[in-house]
Formats: structure tokens, sequence, C-alpha cells
């Protein structure tokens, strides 16, 4: 199985890079991008959504989306049994959001399968708080997008659960974490974490990890997870499955996991040798409803204020686009607050 991935707009490559030094720590074969495949424009999209989406007024055969969509297919074609795609975006600029949408469309993508959401103050946040013991090491962009990527490399790579007698896997990581952590068509979202240590216990870094997340909103709501996926890679992996039962039980208290789901926490074990101890924590979890509230609240004022919205008709946004996209938002919110009865 074969995963072609995406990086789209300055966050998405500059994350992407980050992904391609974790995954290639271990190989001598180094992975990268083949020049080919690199598109772009002098000019960014100026962090308007619509020009990112529409596109400039340049012939369509020069047009960003056609060269990155002939480079696509050609890359699926070279792969020998494709699986899908996984894009590397943010939500806020011009070329990320606008473009990344668009590709997501064009690939007859429209609802993505699943969508790991890291959002940079909570992330800034987790990291100062960790390296507090030494304020020496700064949060920079590059320290935050290493942290991204380990949390999605955590997930992507090979795991031994999912690596056949053989020991050949067949990278269908994503693919079963889509399935088995997001199976409703409309809780999409997973926050993601990560921690990686030396010469520490896996009851160390799990309850880190548990103390890390966020359990209540503002009011004292408690949220609720619907499922969960912790990966674990390290030397150790029978001491981890031995506790798993105690494991399991505190993780289920910390993410509040809904009663209706039997198994709302499941687990992929992977060895390594390296010398360090991963989790990776995947969580279908309701405080992503803060989040895509704040987002419905700003936009919508700026929206009743006709704020930037010249900007965005200029390139072709219509009025239906914005009433299909407050629709969307609020019928997320309200799908994940029905599930977990908020
Ligand atoms: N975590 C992280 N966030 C980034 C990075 N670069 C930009 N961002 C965030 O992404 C948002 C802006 O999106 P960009 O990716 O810079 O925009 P773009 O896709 O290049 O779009 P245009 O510049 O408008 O063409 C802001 O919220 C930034 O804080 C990065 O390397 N890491
Ligand atoms: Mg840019």
């Amino acid at each position: 199985m074969s995963t072609v991935i995406l990086q789209v707009g300055q966050c998405g490559n500059q994350i992407g890079k980050e992904l391609w030094t974790v995954m290639n720590s271990d190989k001598a074969n180094k992975l990268g991008i083949r020049p080919a495949n690199i598109h772009g424009r002098r000019r960014g999209s100026g962090t308007n959504w619509a020009l990112g989406y529409y596109g400039s007024n340049v012939a369509e055969e020069d047009s960003l989306l056609k060269c990155t969509m002939d480079a696509i297919r050609k890359e699926v074609e070279r792969c020998s049994s494709f699986s899908g795609f996984i894009m590397l975006h943010s939500i806020s600029g011009g070329t990320g959001s606008g473009l990344g949408s668009r590709l997501c469309e064009v690939l007859g993508d429209e609802y993505s399968d699943c969508i790991l959401w890291f959002h940079n103050d909570e992330i800034l946040e987790r990291l100062q708080r960790r390296s507090s013991k030494h304020p020496e090491v700064g949060v920079s962009y590059v320290t935050m997008n290493q942290h991204i990527a380990k949390c999605l490399a955590g997930l992507i790579l090979p795991t031994d659960t999912l690596t056949a007698r053989s020991g050949i896997s067949i990278g269908q990581e994503p693919w079963e974490l889509v399935r088995s952590v997001t199976p409703l068509p409309a809780q999409k979202f997973l926050l993601v974490n990560n921690l990686t240590k030396r010469n520490s216990s896996w009851e160390n870094i799990i309850g880190s990890l548990n103390q890390e997340l966020k359990k209540h909103d503002e009011d004292g709501k408690p949220y609720s997870s619907l499922s969960n996926l912790m990966v674990v890679r390290g030397h150790s992996m029978d001491s981890f499955t031995q506790q798993w039962k105690a494991t399991e039980k505190r993780v289920k208290t910390a993410y509040n996991c809904v009663k209706w789901n039997p198994f709302p926490v499941e687990y992929w074990t992977a060895q390594d040798n390296s010398g360090t101890s991963a989790v990776t924590m995947a969580a279908n979890h309701s405080s992503i409803t803060d989040h895509l509230s704040l987002i419905g609240f700003s936009a919508r004022l700026k929206y009743d204020a006709k704020a930037y919205l010249h900007w965005y008709e200029k390139y072709g946004c219509e009025q239906s686009d914005f009433d299909d996209a407050f629709t969307v938002l609020n019928d997320c919110i309200q799908a994940y607050t029905e599930m977990v009865g908020r």
C-alpha cells in the first residue's frame, strides 16, 4: 500500500520537511520529494482563501491547481498499490487553506476521511510547559514542527501490530487509524499528542500525556472522547502489554470515554531499539468543538460586518459559499455535541 504525501503552502511544507527528517532518521536510503513534484508561484495567495481556492486569472494550463494535479496523477500512477493521500496544510493562510480545500474536492475526497488537528497556540503552550525546566530551549516554529512531525510519524510509521507475520509491513497504519478512531461520518477530527523520552517508564510517559490533556471547558463542563488510539514505540514492549489493563483504565478516566463505545481505547506497538520510548495518542475528543465554535464565532463577526468580503468575492466566492461553510461548521459542532451527550 502506498501513500502520497501532499504539502501545500508554507506551513504544510515546513511541517513536511520535519516529517521527512523523522521518517528518515533510521533509514539508510533516505526518502524525499521528487524535484519535479515541487510546484509554486513567486507570490503566495496573500492570506486569501478565495485566491488559493479559485486561483488567479492565469491560463488554465499554467494554473497551480493544474500543475499540482498533473504531478499527483503521475505520482499515483507510480504507486504499486495506491491507498490514499495525506495532506499537510494550515487553515489560515491562502495557499494551504484555499488550494488545500480545492485539492480535497478535486481528489474526490470532499469530506476528508480524518483530520489531524494541530492548534498552534495549544502546541506552543504544551511545549513551553515541557521546556519550563529548560528555559534556555526556546519554542520556535521549528520546535513546534518537530513535535507535530513526531505526532504524525508516531501514527503513520509501520507498527508490529499491523505487520504481517512475514515481517513485511504493507503500510496500512494511516487507513487503519481512520477506520478505528474516526468510523462515524460526522466526527472526523483527531487531536494528537506525542511524548518521546529516554530512561522513562511507560507509566510515567502516559501519566504526563494524560496530564497535558484538556479535561474540561472554561465553564468546567467535562469533555469526552469517542475513541482513541495509543501507539507505543520502544524497547520494552512486553512490559507495556503486561500493564495494559491498568493503563487502559487510566486512559479511559483521563479521556472520559463515552459509555456507549465498548472499546474506546486501542493500542498498537512497535519494537524500536533506538533507546527512546515514545507514546503517541490520537483522540477523537469533544474539545474540538471549542476550536470550531471559536472559528465560527470570529468568522460570523467579520462576515456580518462585511469585513474583507470584497477580497473573497473578487476571486469568485459567493454568498452561498459562506452560508454553506457556516452550515457545515455548525453541523459538525452539533454532531459532536450529540454524540458525547454534552
Ligand atoms: N505550526 C506551524 N504553523 C505555521 C508555520 N508556518 C505558518 N504557520 C501558520 O500558518 C498560518 C498561515 O499559513 P501559511 O501556511 O503561512 O500560509 P500559506 O499556505 O503559505 O498561504 P499564503 O502565504 O497566503 O499563500 C498562520 O496561522 C501561521 O501561524 C509552520 O511552519 N508551523
Ligand atoms: Mg505563504
